[in-house]
């Protein structure tokens, strides 16, 4: 199946990668590392972005490739989504998918709904990152400095630096072929997980305000308001990671985030230890994730929103 995407590349002059809404670092890691290769294959390619590059991310190679997509952007002949479970989470760029002659799909997470006509959806993988590494052995192009920075960011991020049960020794050898390749681990581990905004610290002060526990400490919870959110003066991206403060917690199995968003939307990040699977209460609202790391968007109100997940974690519980 890989290679049949391997061979719609090759076959195509006009390509677009579209990494998910709200893309992280594998999304686009994933996706500045292909483009690069297709771009050295003397292809032309474009990385479509649903919002700007978070500032985290701006060191990435390959940025030059990409932009934001715009309505009424032009159509492309070959469009891959990278790291997207589903075309929902392609956002307004389903028009560019749809409108595509050849459409493929190169993701890794389990509720992946196999929306193209190429569909290679590797679970075993870490990250989308490991899957582009194999992509890019089928088109025979050479992993040098620039493209191993954007895989090295692309499985660090997804693994959480390694530690995360999804790490392999697969994901271990990859990473020794990128070090081989010249990238430089301390300097991306500094940009990419030490470096932050006073913002987000203020952020991260106003989540921890709003922590509860719940059965016995089995639960933990933080939910902020768009009004919190405003005060801090964080970035939407901003919210990244700051569960990891609730599912670190001793004894906690379950950890959820939920912020009201600018529409008035609930978006909920669900993070779990041990077995229990938060993709299966993400799926009830339609969402998407993983066994240990999952979210959806729902309507209503912070306190309703948390009402009912709590109902839904305790009857799996
Ligand atoms: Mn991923």
């Amino acid at each position: 199946m890989l290679g049949k995407i391997a061979n719609a590349i090759s076959k195509s002059g006009d390509i677009a990668l579209l990494p998910h809404i709200a893309a992280d670092g594998d999304a686009l890691g994933s996706s500045f590392a292909l483009a690069l290769a297709i771009s050295r294959m003397g292809k032309k390619v474009k990385v479509l972005l649903e919002e700007d590059i978070p500032f985290t991310y701006g060191f990435l190679p390959g940025i030059e490739l990409s932009g934001v997509y715009q309505q009424g952007d032009k159509q492309y002949d070959t469009v891959i989504a990278v790291d997207c479970g589903d075309l929902g989470r392609l956002g307004n760029r389903a028009d560019i998918f749809e409108g595509a002659r050849i459409t493929a799909n190169i993701d890794h997470h389990p509720t992946n709904t196999g929306f193209a006509v190429h569909n290679f959806v590797d679970t075993g993988s870490a990250a989308a990152g490991e899957i582009i590494y194999k992509l890019l052995g089928l088109l025979k192009v050479k992993v040098e400095k620039d493209i191993a920075t954007c895989l090295y960011v692309a499985i660090a991020t997804d693994t959480g630096s390694f530690r995360y049960s999804n790490t392999t020794s697969f994901t271990h050898e990859l990473a020794a072929e990128l070090l081989k390749a010249g990238v430089d681990v301390a300097v991306i581990s500094q940009k990419v997980f030490d470096a932050t905004s006073f913002e987000k610290v203020k952020l991260i002060s106003e989540a921890i305000n709003t922590l509860e526990l719940f059965e016995n400490g089995r639960i933990a919870v933080m939910a902020i308001s768009n009004v919190l959110i405003k005060k801090s003066g964080a970035k939407e991206e901003e919210c990244d990671g700051i569960i990891n403060t609730a599912r670190n917690i001793r004894g906690v199995e379950v950890a959820a985030m939920l912020r009201q968003l600018d529409n008035g939307e609930i978006k909920v990040n669900l993070r779990s230890n041990l077995t229990f699977d938060v993709s299966a209460i993400a799926s009830l609202y339609k969402g998407g994730g993983h066994k240990k790391a999952a979210g959806y968007t729902t309507a209503g109100t912070l306190e309703n929103a948390k009402k009912r997940l709590l109902e839904d974690i305790r009857e799996v519980l």
